[in-house]
């Protein structure tokens, strides 16, 4: 899987490769015996045929005969897969600097022109990769609703992703705020920079990768915010964490808390449902009415049918609800 993530690019075969492999990873774990050879593994669902051939060889031989080929263990392979776990570093940077000549991450700090992320992603580097405890990630949900809950007490907020799902840890945080029956640009914005302003006070929030714009046609509709950036607890030994909070209208809710908490396969396979029965899902809501012409390319909006709770969404699209922990696909 690891191999195809690096290879892949927009819509390419190995995208879908990469999915593959990941539907297969997530039934194996939960499995509760060990697989032993080709044909067990080619009874656990998701394991396709080529994937259950590459396990009976990590079985019988102890490794994966394509991955000699492709000299999984070479130079560039090694240090493109390190470049390319800095924050803020895309692929095409990794290939150019490998060769400028460039192989370490001191080499990349000393370069005259990172961009402010890739800056952050450095500086950070260790403390970002490690994974963040479940008591530490609630901890964290508790600062920010505090911070949300000074402005309004009826303020919402809650920590989504792999949180939410029921990780034992996760690699972020993600933040989902809204306040009943506020759907306008201007009240939601107004939360973000009550909320930005307070956490940076408190040393909470230390560096910001991406801030939320503004521009005065959001006034008077729904619309979402985001903030990423740092964050870290008080202390001398804490560890910095990547944090999204996102501020979204009271209506749109329930879209959001299902696309930010994932995973990324089940929400893939909620949209393509919803697009099979003639509608769209967004993080907006589920549409209706939704015309596709060639290559399935939508050519209206349609029309706003549910988004307030997640449940309304499934109910729409006629599937019993999932709950969050059953959401891992
Ligand atoms: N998401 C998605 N497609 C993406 C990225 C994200 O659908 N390409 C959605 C589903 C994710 C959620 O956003 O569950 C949060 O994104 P994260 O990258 O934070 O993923 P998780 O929280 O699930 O995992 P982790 O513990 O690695 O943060
Ligand atoms: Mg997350």
């Amino acid at each position: 899987m690891d191999h195809y993530d690096n290879i892949q690019t927009k819509g390419s075969n190995e995208r879908f490769k990469v999915i593959n492999y990941r539907k297969a990873i997530t039934a194996i774990r939960a499995l509760d015996y060990e697989i032993t050879s080709e044909e067990m593994a080619l009874k656990v669902p998701r394991v396709g045929k080529k994937i259950a051939q590459k396990i009976g060889e990590c079985v019988s031989l102890g490794r994966i005969k394509k991955l000699d080929h492709l000299n999984w263990d070479n130079e560039r392979q090694q240090v493109e897969t390190l470049f390319k776990s800095v924050y803020g570093v895309g692929s095409e940077k990794t290939t150019e600097w490998y060769n400028k000549g460039l192989r370490t991450l001191d080499d990349l700090r000393k370069l005259p022109d990172l961009t402010k992320n890739q800056i952050s992603g450095l500086k950070y580097y260790d403390d970002l990769l490690k994974r963040i405890p479940r008591s530490e990630v609630a901890q964290i949900g508790k600062v920010v609703e505090s911070a949300a809950k000074q402005l309004h007490l009826d303020i919402e907020s809650r920590v989504t992703g792999s949180y939410r799902r029921g990780k034992p840890d996760c690699g972020d945080i993600d933040i989902v705020i809204a306040r009943p029956n506020v759907d306008n640009g201007d009240e939601l914005f107004a939360i973000m920079n009550h909320l930005m302003r307070e956490l940076i006070n408190q040393g909470f929030l230390v560096d910001h990768l991406s801030l939320p714009t503004w521009s005065d046609d959001m006034a008077n509709r729904p619309k979402h915010f985001k903030y990423m950036g740092i964050c870290k607890l008080p202390g001398p030994d804490a560890v910095h964490h990547h944090i999204d909070i996102l501020i979204v209208p009271w209506i749109h809710l329930g879209a959001v808390l299902l696309y930010f908490t994932g995973n990324d396969i089940c929400n893939r396979s909620m949209r393509l449902l919803a697009a099979n029965r003639g509608m769209r899902l967004s993080d907006k809501g589920l549409f209706e009415g939704v015309i596709r012409g060639k290559n399935r390319k939508r050519v209206n909006e349609g029309r706003w049918v549910a988004g307030r709770t997640e449940r309304e969404i499934f109910e729409y699209l006629k599937i019993d609800y999932l709950e969050p922990y059953e959401r891992e696909c």
